[in-house]
């Protein structure tokens, strides 16, 4: 690793601390680095706050004249809410600004540079540009698609299998899947399952790790509102501390009668402008409707393959065991080609595996 990676490898490290926390925006770290030292650290901690720049340029104890500032993404370049990071680190002194990636975002893609260099200050794009962009999977998709970032997650055996009998839970992966999972369901501002994976598990789809349990909005994919057949007291997500963070999806086809009973129990539905048979246009709504910039569907083979027959999903989890499940009647994660995860990230969680990244 060289100097430049060494300190934007700290930069994605002071991002990384908002993890799941800046939504709508991105996460973003910075550090200012003067006679080879890191003399300033800053990174974006929520929406509407200080951006990252602005932060390392405020905790600054000496002056950065002649100093070069790392920034995992590139600063933005007209006045937003907190107002333009290439003014302030202009007048800042600050002589060298080096760029882990270029902001998607249309009103600043690839400006900075030409206002930087124009006030002659030097700059330096592309360091640990691919951490960088995996960084902020959800806002690289949300700003320019203006939708929800779609993806699934499934948990599948080496011979590919994710239940060795439908509606039966099966624990497939190991604790560091799990943990990494936990990770990236605390990224993702809402998480679902379907009403088979409901029924089947019971899950709480709540984030478990070091600091306790937490949990983001959680939805329930029901166009028919069976839900309303259950006794919901017997169900985590409907009965649990974090219960007020469950919506019921729904579309216009669901019984009148159901949709009235879950309501007289205090359950949220969201109801999709879209009948039955329109299945690509409920995933279409779906991601417009939930008003959230990304949303983690748990499948579920009838979900996981009605999303790939629709082309619906934009991102994919997928975890490997090393299990396998001979019987003839375990189940696949698709009852269609599975989708194709182009330029996959492969993280190893011995003894299982997770490959993931975008599927268009
Ligand atoms: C951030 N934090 O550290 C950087 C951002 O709505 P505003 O004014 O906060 O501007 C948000 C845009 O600023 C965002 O879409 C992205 O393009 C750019 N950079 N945003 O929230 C940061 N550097
Ligand atoms: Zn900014």
């Amino acid at each position: 690793m060289n100097c430049d990676e060494k300190f934007m490898s700290r930069a994605l490290e002071l991002a990384h601390l908002a993890w799941g926390k800046t939504h709508p925006n991105p996460m973003v770290g910075a550090v200012i680095v003067k006679g080879g030292k890191i003399i300033a650290e800053g990174y974006h901690k929520k929406d509407g706050d200080l951006h990252a720049e602005r932060n390392a340029i405020n905790s600054l104890t000496q002056s950065p004249e002649g100093a070069t500032i790392y920034v995992s993404l590139e600063p933005c370049s007209t006045k937003g809410r907190t107002g333009a990071c290439t003014d302030a680190i202009i007048a800042s002194g600050i002589k060298k600004v080096v760029i882990g990636t270029l902001d998607p975002n249309p009103a600043h893609a690839g400006k900075a540079i030409g206002i930087l260099e124009n006030a002659g200050i030097e700059c330096k794009v592309g360091i640990l540009e691919k951490e960088c962009r995996d960084l902020n999977i959800i806002f690289n998709h949300f700003i320019t698609e203006k939708n929800a970032l779609l993806a699934i997650k499934y948990a599948q055996t080496k011979n590919g299998k994710i239940a060795e009998k439908r509606g039966i839970p099966s624990q497939i992966t190991s604790e560091a899947a799990r943990k990494h999972l936990m990770h990236y369901r605390a990224l993702f501002p809402a998480i679902a399952v379907g009403f088979g994976t409901l029924l089947a598990d019971n899950p709480s789809l709540t984030i478990r790790d070091e600091s306790g349990e937490n949990s983001n909005l959680r939805f329930i994919l029901d166009r028919n509102l069976n839900c309303a057949k259950l006794n919901l007291s017997n169900y985590k997500v409907f009965s649990d501390k974090f219960k007020d963070l469950t919506t019921v999806v729904c579309d216009l086809g669901a019984p009148r009668e159901n949709l009235e009973f879950l309501k007289s129990k205090g359950v949220k539905i969201l109801q999709i402008k879209t009948r039955r048979e329109e299945e690509k246009l409920f995933w279409q709504n779906l991601k417009i409707d939930i008003k959230q910039p990304a949303i983690m569907v748990e499948g579920g083979a009838k979900i996981l393959t009605s999303i790939a027959r629709c082309n619906a999903a934009d991102y994919a989890f997928k975890y490997i065991a090393e299990k396998v499940f001979e019987n003839t009647d375990a189940l696949d994660a698709f009852d269609c080609p599975a989708p194709e995860i182009k330029n996959p990230v492969l993280e190893k969680l011995p003894p299982d595996i997770c490959i993931r990244g975008f599927l268009q």
